[in-house]
């Protein structure tokens, strides 16, 4: 008797649309970013920052719960953004991405960034075909943060610490969050900056650069 298998799980469903974007960006040769971070931490303002920089090479996928606001955001630096309503879900999945996808021009990017909703757990486990995961963490959140989730920074190879400008006013152990995020994860990247000043974002660019796409992160 052959056993016929009616039900995946939901797990098992978003790792087959993740498999499918995955080989999308391949075939386009497109860099793709999945950034993470808390409500408030700055992700967007980073996200017009880099967006400004890479105008005419990426596109911006914007999840939140509710509203445009933050794609109209990116829209407003002149770049490609598409909003995911999740209508109550606290993460994107890779079906979301998958949507999204169909109406973005991928032979003409090189980059594709998306902004998760702010959560520093939902999001951390669902594969969305990335190339890489960006954690985003700001000063004003308290420096126990990266040990606290641990699930999101072992899976980050990136890793800012954003609002520097507001370091003088916050108990924060900059030193300390820094070898967190390194005890989390061998290699991470870690980028101090302000995006309300600019500070640090420099180096983040110039990173951004070396990503080819196709080939992953740098050495
Ligand atoms: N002082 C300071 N404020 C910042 C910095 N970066 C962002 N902000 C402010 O922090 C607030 C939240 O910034 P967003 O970029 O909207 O944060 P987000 O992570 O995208 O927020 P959600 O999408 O709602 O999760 C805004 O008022 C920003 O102006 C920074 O480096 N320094
Ligand atoms: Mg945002």
């Amino acid at each position: 008797m052959t056993k016929v298998r009616l039900n995946i799980s939901a797990a098992e469903k978003n790792a087959s649309a993740a498999e499918a974007n995955r080989k999308i960006f391949r075939q386009h040769n497109v860099f793709v970013m999945n950034m993470i971070g808390s409500p408030g931490c700055g992700k967007t303002s980073i996200l017009e920052y880099t967006a400004r920089h890479c105008r005419g090479r990426c596109a911006v996928i914007v999840g939140d719960v509710k509203t445009a606001l933050d794609a109209d955001r990116i829209l407003d630096c002149d770049v490609a953004a598409y909003p995911v309503e999740t209508g109550g879900g606290c993460h994107l999945n890779a079906e979301h991405i998958g949507t999204a996808l169909q109406n973005i021009d991928l032979p003409g990017i090189d980059y594709l960034f998306i902004e998760n909703v702010g959560n520093l757990v939902c999001p951390s486990t669902f594969d969305l075909g990335e190339d890489s995961k960006i954690g985003v963490l700001s000063i004003p959140e308290g420096d126990e943060k990266v040990r606290k989730y641990p699930a999101l920074f072992s899976r980050t190879d990136i890793v800012f610490i954003n609002k520097t400008d507001l370091l003088p006013y916050c108990n924060y152990d900059i030193a300390g969050v820094e070898r967190d995020c390194s005890a989390a994860r061998a290699g991470v990247r870690i980028f101090k900056v302000s995006a309300a000043t600019g500070e640090g974002l420099g180096d983040w660019i110039a990173f951004l650069e070396t990503c080819q796409p196709g080939s992953g992160l740098p050495a």
